[in-house]
């Protein structure tokens, strides 16, 4: 057996169309891995390292699906030679026949001391020509995993395959490419120690640099989200802006509040997905889910606790627009609440007799009042558990994102079925909501707030909350 002082390495093999290329897209969190519905997709060995801090860390090798197992299985029984030599003398013997061109190329980074990951489709039962396939790998003295991806919901042969594995391999998984979280891989990858005990030092290290490794990318998600969220609580502008012009002035500048604090949310959700490595896959919120919804749209003001009495100082705006002879929808003053609004906006006008109401509106930290127009600081924490809402619903959705998983629809859909109307604060206990009031208020006062104490006391929050989205238990 070879001792192993170099980088590990795992050669993923299989029957065609098994999802071999599915688990290692998975593994190795690489979503450029070609996977595809039609046998014989995989034709030459490719390397996809894994890399962690600019150093390569463990490297695994997708191969094309076995060939003519019952034939290379026949030679090597018939081999005399060394049994080191074994799977080099087969290549050498085939090379250049097309009939075994893939199990030339398969074997080839066996013979240079590759482990083996053996991939199965749990779904259907064990053949003849698996037993082949295994029997060759059992020969060539590989350090070798069996991982049953059950590429169906069926698990009836789950049993028979695992009876048939434990006479050909030092370890059995079952590993849905698929679906697999986190958690899951790292198990996986737990598990590829105890194949062979010469390695176990080596993948003992990468197993360590793995969970390191993602240690750091939480922390670093919470440091994006934390700068986006506090830039949106901070934000203030005051323009100067004569009485006659206010209507215009207002609305340019809730627009341009809303579009800044969506941009942002866009930007700081783009970085923490590139940070999990997703290129190809990207959520579309669904659209009855929170997550989807217009920042500022009526649901999402109620959501985020306004009273009636503040939506009705949003409707007075238009009460305003009306009374100078403007349609609603054409003045366009849309707090997302408008359309909704038609019969209290009538009452507004009247609760607060004229344009008395110009002064001290205070809505999400909007003052409007003499001849300065002042938008922010938000005054309103429901902001905060908003954004927060959202962003670790995302989170949750792109960490358990398997990179080998390729319907991209059907998990959408998915997505948008298990979306409940709750984000995770809504579960959150007394302490846990006095440490966001407690940031809110320090991030709303502006500057400074990156390094205080309740900004440190958020983190660790934040932390905990996408350690146990990452467990599943959020
Ligand atoms: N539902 C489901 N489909 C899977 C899973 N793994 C693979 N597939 C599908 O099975 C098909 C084959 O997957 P690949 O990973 O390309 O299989 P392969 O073993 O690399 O195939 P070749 O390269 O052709 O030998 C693709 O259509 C995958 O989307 C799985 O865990 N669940
Ligand atoms: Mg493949």
């Amino acid at each position: 057996m070879k001792k192993l002082n170099h980088i590990p390495e795992f050669a993923i093999i299989g029957h065609p169309n098994e999802g071999k290329s599915s688990v290692l897209s998975t593994l190795a969190e690489d979503d450029s891995v070609r996977v595809s519905p039609i046998p014989g997709e995989t034709v030459t060995c490719q390397n996809f390292p894994v890399m962690v801090d600019g150093r390569e860390i463990i490297r695994f090798v997708d191969t094309p699906g076995f060939q003519n197992p019952r034939k290379t299985l026949q030679w090597m029984q018939g081999y005399q030679g060394e049994d080191e030599q074994m799977i080099a003398s087969f290549i050498e013997a085939h090379a250049g026949d097309p009939a075994f061109r893939d199990d030339c190329e398969l074997l080839g980074p066996v013979a240079e001391g590759a482990g083996v990951i053996f991939v199965v489709d749990g779904s259907r039962p064990v053949r003849n020509m698996d037993r082949a396939e295994m029997e060759i790998l059992r020969l060539s003295g590989a350090p070798r995993m069996a991982v049953i991806n059950s590429k169906g919901e069926d698990s009836a042969y789950l049993a028979q395959w695992q009876s048939e594995f434990r006479k050909h391999f030092n370890a059995i998984r079952v590993f849905n490419s698929s679906r697999a979280t986190y958690i899951q891989r790292i198990e996986l990858l737990e598990n590829l120690k105890s194949i062979d005990q010469q390695w176990e030092p080596a993948l003992r290290d990468v197993v360590e640099a793995f969970k390191t490794d993602w240690q750091a990318r939480s922390e670093q998600s919470v440091d994006i989200l934390l700068a986006f969220i506090g830039e949106a609580l901070a934000y203030r502008k005051t323009v100067p802006c004569a009485k006659e012009n206010q209507q215009a002035v207002c609305r340019q500048m809730w627009q341009e509040y809303q579009e800044l604090i969506a941009h942002k949310e866009h930007r700081a959700h783009k970085a923490i997905r590139s940070l999990f490595k997703h290129n190809i896959f990207n959520i579309d919120l669904p659209e009855h889910s929170i997550l989807e919804k217009d920042l500022f749209s009526k649901a999402t003001w109620e959501f985020l606790g306004l009273t009636d009495k503040q939506i009705i100082l949003a409707g007075a705006m238009s009460g305003a627009a009306l009374g100078a002879g403007l349609d609603v929808a054409a003045a366009g003053i849309s707090f997302g609440v408008f359309s909704t609004l038609g019969g209290l906006v009538g009452a507004a006008g009247t609760a607060f007799k004229g344009k008395k109401w110009l002064s001290g509106i205070k809505l999400l930290g909007m003052h409007i009042g003499g001849e300065q127009l002042r938008i922010g600081p938000v005054t309103n924490s429901q902001l905060l558990y908003i954004l927060l809402d959202r962003s670790l619903l995302f989170y949750g959705h792109i960490i358990n994102w398997s990179h080998g998983r390729r319907d991209y629809d059907a998990g959408k859909k998915e997505i948008a079925e298990d979306t409940k109307k709750e984000g995770v604060t809504a579960y959150w206990n007394k302490g846990e909501r006095k440490i966001a009031e407690r940031f809110f208020r320090v991030a709303s006062a502006g500057n400074g707030w990156a390094s205080s104490e309740a900004a440190q006391g958020m983190r660790g929050l934040l932390l905990r909350q996408m350690q146990q989205i990452a467990e599943g238990n959020r």
